[in-house]
Formats: C-alpha cells, sequence, structure tokens
C-alpha cells in the first residue's frame, strides 16, 4: 500500500508575512496519519522560515527548482548543497512553467534528478502533455519519454525513491481537469514504464501524482483512483484551509 503525497507548489507567491501567516495555521493543524505525507513547495527566499516553524511537525519543505552543480559561477542560481544544507527535503524538477519559460530540457531534468540524489534531496519530476499533443493521441508516449529520460542512469533504489507528477499541461491553472479515469490511465502508463525500465516491484513502490487544476472538490475522485498516490497542487494549496483539507483528502 502507497502512502498519499499532498504537496503544495506556490509557484511565485507570498509575501514573508504570508508565509509566517500560512505555516502558523498549518503546523498545529496537520493530520497526525502515516498514511499521508504533506509537502510545501515555496520560492526560495521562504525556506529557512519554512524549515524552521515545520520542525517537529509532518510536513517536509521543498523548492520548486535548483541548479544541479554545487556551486560556481552560476548568477541566480541556488545549488542543491545550499537546499539541503538549510534542511529542505523535496524539489520539483522540470515543472511544465520551468521547461516552457526557462528552457529546461529532460536532459537538464536527468542531471537535476542526479544532483538532487547525490545530495539526499527527493526529486518530484513533473511530466505532461500539451493540447496539441493530447489531441494528436500521443499522451502516453510523450509522457513515456520524459519518464525515461528523467530516470535515466539512475540506480533502482533510487528510481523506488522518485516521485512523479503527471500534470497534464493543458489543465495547468486553467480551471480544467483530466477526468478522474483519464489521469488515472496516464499514471498507469507511467508505473508500466518505470516497469519495463526497473522491474514490478520497484514500480509499485513509486508515488504517482497528479497536477492541474487538484482542488478540495475534485481530490477525492483522483484520489480514490488505482495509480494516484497523491496530488500536486498550485492554486488551491495557497491559503491554508484549503490545503489542510487537501491533505486530510489522503488520510
Ligand atoms: C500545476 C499545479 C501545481 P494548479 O502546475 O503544480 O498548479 O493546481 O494551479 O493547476
Amino acid at each position: 500500500m502507497r502512502r498519499k503525497v499532498i504537496a503544495g507548489n506556490w509557484k511565485m507567491n507570498k509575501t514573508i508575512a504570508e508565509a509566517h501567516a500560512f505555516i502558523e495555521q498549518v503546523k498545529e493543524r496537520l493530520p497526525k496519519s502515516d498514511q499521508v505525507e504533506a509537502i510545501v513547495c515555496a520560492p526560495f527566499i521562504h525556506l529557512p522560515l519554512l524549515v524552521e516553524k515545520a520542525k517537529g511537525t509532518n510536513l517536509k519543505i521543498a523548492a520548486q527548482n535548483m541548479h544541479e552543480q554545487e556551486s560556481g559561477a552560476f548568477t541566480g542560481e541556488v545549488s542543491p548543497t545550499m537546499l539541503k544544507d538549510i534542511g529542505v527535503t523535496h524539489v520539483i524538477i522540470g515543472h511544465s512553467e520551468r521547461r516552457e519559460y526557462f528552457a529546461e530540457t529532460d536532459e537538464t531534468v536527468n542531471k537535476k534528478v542526479h544532483a538532487a540524489f547525490k545530495h539526499g534531496l527527493t526529486p518530484i519530476v513533473c511530466v505532461g502533455e500539451t493540447l496539441e499533443q493530447r489531441e494528436a493521441n500521443e499522451t502516453k508516449e510523450q509522457v513515456a519519454s520524459q519518464v525515461k529520460k528523467a530516470i535515466a542512469r539512475l540506480t533502482d533504489e533510487q528510481v523506488r525513491e522518485v516521485i512523479i507528477a503527471y500534470e497534464p499541461i493543458w489543465a495547468i491553472g486553467t480551471g480544467k481537469t483530466a477526468s478522474s479515469a483519464d489521469a488515472n490511465e496516464v499514471c498507469q502508463h507511467i508505473r508500466e514504464t518505470i516497469e519495463k525500465e526497473t522491474s514490478a516491484n520497484i514500480a509499485n513502490k513509486v508515488i504517482i501524482q497528479y497536477g492541474g487544476s487538484v482542488k478540495p472538490t475534485n481530490i477525492d475522485e483522483l484520489l480514490a483512483q488505482s495509480d494516484i498516490d497523491g496530488a500536486l497542487v498550485g492554486g488551491a494549496s495557497l491559503e491554508a484551509g484549503s490545503f489542510l483539507q487537501l491533505v486530510e483528502a489522503g488520510t
């Protein structure tokens, strides 16, 4: 039985005061269940505060991106060494917004996934198809290709720890969600792809999230699917009450 993993992706939102208010409201009210893992993926500047405030709670704190190198002349970037140093546990890699606006490729995603493991961070790897690809019936092919390239040259033990977030690009922030059956079909295909690259034993342990306009009103149906083990949530994770409802749905 796989645990459920609910991750809130704040994207480029919140001031320090807002981040502070959120964590104060959330930390005491998180469900005490080992069946669900709650993660907040915040902008870099909020990470030290959130890590500090989340101490002693079940809440994990994640970055939304990182550079693949440990240090050096990369102006404006943040390294895995720095994230590990401040107590971050997870990092989103290859979100479609990074791929679209910051030229991230399957190759950079793979480098970052390796760097994450090297530094003891758990990668949440995002994959998903565009509307054009969906309409051309290329969803499974596209997603399988992204998954294979993301996990290339990892050990089986590392693949088992990867979290995959399936986010159809046309469903992100648009209010459109893939039907839970459609989302599950793609998540199943991701698991089969991982099985072919590793083994059934490993593939059955990998956490696969769905993302794209998830909210308290549709999360139950998504989590009830056989191969959806959680959610990566943007808009609906920004407000503490809504985030708590989403986490509660995983219990
Ligand atoms: C997809 C998701 C979070 P939203 O990007 O990663 O955002 O829930 O706002 O569609």
